[in-house]
């Protein structure tokens, strides 16, 4: 399995940073939601599900957290500890959400509106449907 992790490049100079994301651009779709992910408990595991279509960029905006992707195959697990950092997560991969820092933001940008009929929550589900 291959990580896609995006590289945005960094702008601004003496004042400061500016990261920006464009459609079809730097994040590989049209952007259809934005969501963030906050205060999320120490200890807590999140995400326990794949999706069947829906594409996203994972973009840790403040502090970070560890992501288990699994494709049915092979699981790898990567560090999200840059906002000038994307990880693009395909669908049908199942992924966990670790280790988050006590101030991180996980903003996702997605190429579709919620749909809970596109999550596969269920780990034999997910294997199944793959096959
Ligand atoms: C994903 C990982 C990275 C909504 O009402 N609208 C939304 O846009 C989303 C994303 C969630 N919700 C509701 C559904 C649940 O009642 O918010 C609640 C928490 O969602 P969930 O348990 O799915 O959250 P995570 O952190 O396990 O997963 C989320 C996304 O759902 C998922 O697509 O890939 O972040």
């Amino acid at each position: 399995m291959e990580i896609e992790l995006i590289k945005f490049e960094v702008k601004g100079g003496d004042r400061g940073s500016l990261i920006s994301l464009e459609e079809n651009k730097n994040i590989p779709f049209d952007i259809k939601r934005v969501y963030y992910i906050f205060d999320t408990r120490p200890g807590v595991r999140r995400g326990f599900h794949a999706h069947k279509n829906l594409q996203q960029v994972l973009i840790c905006v403040s502090g970070g957290c560890k992501i288990m992707l699994d494709d049915g195959k092979e699981k790898k697990e990567v560090e999200l500890f840059s906002s000038a950092n994307g990880l693009l997560l395909n669908s049908c991969i199942w992924r966990e959400m670790f280790d988050f820092s006590p101030d991180c933001v996980l903003m996702v940008l997605a190429s579709d509106y919620y749909n809970e009929e596109d999550y596969i929550r269920n780990y034999q589900d997910f294997i199944e449907y793959i096959k």
